[in-house]
């Protein structure tokens, strides 16, 4: 029994050769999940990523998208990743601020409010991240940044204190500390559950960028959307080291590279979807709002509580990587 198992092993490993030509070849299958729509700008950059690789590898690695949180939901997908059910995974950093305070610098409103700022903060950030994802067994392929996040709401807003008591959706826990403090209602919602959210009246209002407008069709639901432009939270691609070191050299350099290439479109796309989500939002009938200086002096003071609060938790190491961003 055992003796034929392993001829057949032996024909199939045979045939296998035979086809490919090659004796070498040892194909390798990874799955990638994410938590946002297949046509939203980090997926279609995943997707161009996963192909680069495939290219560059001639075929050795093959990654497996699974968009629109179809594989895991947005939240599990760190520890999915982590624990070899996906060898890699794309997930929102400040998601996992109540793991480690570290996650959430770049969801602290007004710390970093440009792009040119907001890489500043991941140079800052970067090797922080890379050693505590190293310490859980992953490792930061790339980063890159959500367009800047701003106030969808029903009715026009003088100033946060037209946020009392309004049903206010949060993608993480910094979003629901902003309803606290402004006094609005919180509920924790994913994007590919948002749209759903938004019909059933569960949300009045939210904060986010023009792109998740877009791929929720907020316009459908909510009229305003006053452009604050408080942060830029971050999606970043991990691979379970494991799984990474079991690749050879040359795949691992394949990898490497397409996640550097990924990276620099990424943050062009970013930009480039900034601009284009919020005509589309206009397009579909939203009044694109600059808030006004009591709005905005609202929000500041959120932002200087929030970080306050932050820098407390974060402790000695977090003050450091303020300091090198201020720097
Ligand atoms: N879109 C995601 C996170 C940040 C963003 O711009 C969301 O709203 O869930």
């Amino acid at each position: 029994m055992k003796l034929r198992r392993l001829t057949a092993h032996v024909l199939t490993s045979a045939a296998v050769s035979l086809t490919l030509g090659t004796t070498a070849f040892a194909q390798t299958k990874w799955d990638l999940p994410t938590a946002y729509p297949a046509t939203n700008f980090h997926t279609e950059n995943i997707a161009q990523f996963a192909d680069d690789v495939d290219k560059a590898t001639g075929g050795k690695l093959k990654i497996t998208v699974h968009a629109n949180a179809s594989l895991f939901k947005a939240p599990e997908i760190k520890r999915a990743v982590q624990s070899s059910q996906a060898q890699a995974g794309e997930i929102l950093l400040v998601n996992y601020q109540n793991e480690a305070p570290l996650f959430g610098a770049d969801g602290l409103p007004f710390l970093a409010d440009s792009y040119d700022s907001s890489m500043k903060l991941y140079q800052a950030q970067k090797p922080l991240l890379q050693k505590k994802l190293g310490e859980q067994g992953m490792s930061l392929l790339y980063a890159v940044a959500w367009p800047p996040q701003g106030i969808y709401a029903k009715k026009s807003l003088a100033s946060a204190a037209d946020l009392k008591g309004v049903k206010w959706r949060a993608y993480s826990p910094a979003t629901a500390r902003i309803a606290e403090l402004v006094g609005a209602q919180p509920v924790t919602i994913q994007a590919s559950e948002l749209s759903q959210a938004l019909a059933t009246g569960v949300v009045e209002s939210y904060m986010s960028s023009g792109s998740t407008g877009v791929d929720s069709k907020t316009y459908e639901h909510l009229k305003f959307f006053f452009d604050t432009q408080a942060w830029l939270p971050k999606n970043a691609v991990i691979v379970n080291k494991a799984a990474f070191e079991a690749l050879d050299p040359s795949t691992r350099q394949a990898v490497l590279k397409a996640a550097a290439d990924a990276e620099v479109r990424g943050w062009a796309a970013s930009r480039r979807v900034n601009a284009s989500s919020l005509e589309t939002l206009k397009a579909n009938g939203m009044s694109i709002v600059a808030p006004s200086p009591a709005l905005k002096a609202d929000m500041k003071k959120v932002g200087d509580t929030m970080l306050k609060e932050w820098l407390d938790k974060a402790g000695p190491e977090g003050q450091a990587m303020v300091d090198a961003y201020r720097k």
